[in-house]
């Protein structure tokens, strides 16, 4: 049976700037929190940044050329904060927007709808000053870096992401330190955390300023909760793991405000209410603006009842699934329905939400071999099972307008560097050469025809 996708669906692929375009000194671009992050002794397994990474900023002509050979009809990359206002709150730097104009009208040529995140991570280092997002200063800092970017992209973009993952930002960012600006502490990752949001609602109100017809979103890290086991405990675990990751920010984006059990295991946990954070109206200026959802999906949590300590914060644990299930080569399980359940849930639960994968993708090694070729036979199978999902989530009803798949170009993966290759494309780091893999023909198929069929055909290259 061959399965397939509404006419309009987008295909696409995704990337963001830190991750893709090294070049970090060109065109007056400013020092960004990651330059400073990675620069701290083991903080980037291998000790790399992202001042290489795919060469993409100078390589971008090749990567639209790609883009073009795959079929892809959409293309999700990020804009550099960094690149358009070097100092945070200052002037604007028209090189960085000269480049983006460049990019986003080369793709539009070739009939690719451009995706363009504004917040993929790489925040001015200059914003430190006032703690980052930490620092309520930063929602005005970013409604002017949105302003700038509408002004110069809002006749020709109609996709526009304005914060990539705030639960990631906030997690490892803010509460764990694990990626920049690498602060570990609780109370500061709700206070960034809120920020990202309110940021969400200025920005989406500048870009609408000068695109009505725009449509705004967030990209949300979402991860469907499960529980260990039967229990009651473990369900409560799952649920209330399910507040912290997933409701604390599809609600207030949504319009509903903060879930209330989540506010009170943070109140709780800080010993303090979160009134100085989330004032008087801020309910109000988060929601409301949500266009379509973006769903970042990778993996669901296995969860289970646990004791609070100094190293849990709230009464759950992650203890993953058991037994022998299939997993990426970065360990994380692979679960597909996991992904069309969700899908599900968004439509029940948010109902007349348009939905669209923003990421969605695995870690897998394969480098080429003898014959020039990467056959990466797993996140081949990964990529269809996924689609599948999507496909039954569609014929449930769920209104998905497209797949972008995590990631175009194998690149930097913060914190652990260069060694996890997501991408349909292998890119040979050294010389920056690109080689499409396996996966990215038979995605190329896919996309060319809006079509899953059930028995591939031997995989071609282009030709
Ligand atoms: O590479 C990241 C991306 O930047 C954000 N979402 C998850 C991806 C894989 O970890």
């Amino acid at each position: 049976m061959t399965r397939s996708f509404p006419p309009d669906f987008l295909w696409g692929a995704a990337t963001s700037a830190y991750q893709i375009e090294g070049s970090l000194d060109a065109d007056g671009r400013g020092r960004s929190v990651w330059e400073e992050f990675a620069a701290r002794p083991g903080a980037v397994e291998g000790g790399g940044d992202g001042s290489w990474a795919c060469d993409s900023y100078r390589r971008w002509r090749e990567d639209v050329d790609l883009i073009d050979e795959l079929g892809l009809g959409a293309y999700r990359f990020s804009v550099s904060w960094s690149r358009v206002v070097p100092d945070g709150h200052g002037p604007v730097e028209s090189r960085g927007l000269d480049h983006y104009e460049r990019f986003v009208d080369a793709l539009l040529d070739r009939g690719v709808e451009p995706v363009l995140t504004l917040n993929h991570w790489d925040m001015p280092q200059a914003l430190m000053a006032d703690g980052g997002w930490v620092g309520r200063r930063s929602v005005d800092a970013f409604a002017h870096y949105a302003d700038a970017v509408a002004a110069r992209l809002g006749d020709r973009v109609t996709w526009w992401v304005t914060q990539n993952e705030p639960w990631i930002i906030s997690l490892l960012g803010y509460q764990l330190g694990l990626h920049a600006p690498g602060v570990a502490d609780l109370g500061a990752s709700v206070a960034a955390g809120h920020h990202v949001l309110l940021g969400h609602g200025a920005a989406a109100d500048a870009i609408h300023a000068h695109a009505p017809a725009a449509r705004t979103g967030c990209a949300l890290s979402l991860f469907p909760c499960d529980p260990a086991t039967e229990s009651v405990a473990d369900a409560a675990a799952a649920d209330g793991s399910d507040g912290y990751v997933n409701r604390w920010y599809l609600d207030p984006l949504a319009g509903r405000g903060y879930p209330d059990d989540m506010r009170a295991h943070y109140e709780r946990a800080l010993g303090r209410s979160l009134d100085d954070v989330i004032r008087p109206g801020d309910t109000e200026a988060i929601g409301g603006r949500q266009d379509w959802i973006g769903v970042n999906y990778y993996t669901r949590r296995v969860m289970a009842a646990g004791p609070i300590d100094a190293a849990h914060p709230f009464p759950w644990r992650v203890v993953g699934p058991s037994g022998d299930v299939p997993r990426t080569d970065e360990g994380w399980e692979i679960v597909p329905d996991s992904l069309r359940d969700l899908l599900l849930r968004l439509h029940r639960d948010y109902p007349g939400t348009p939905l669209m994968i923003t990421e969605n993708g695995g870690v897998f090694g394969d480098g080429p071999t003898h014959d020039g070729r990467v056959h990466d036979v797993r996140r081949t199978d990964l990529l269809l099972g996924h689609l599948r999902a999507v496909h039954q989530a569609i014929e449930a009803g769920a209104p998905v307008a497209g797949y972008l798949h995590w990631s175009l170009l194998d690149n930097f993966e913060w914190s652990l560097g260069y060694r996890p290759r997501f991408g349909l494309v292998h890119v040979d780091y050294p010389t920056g050469r690109r080689t499409v893999k396996d996966s990215g023909h038979v995605y190329a198929g896919i996309a060319r025809t809006g079509a899953l069929p059930d028995h591939l055909p031997e995989i071609a290259p282009f030709g």
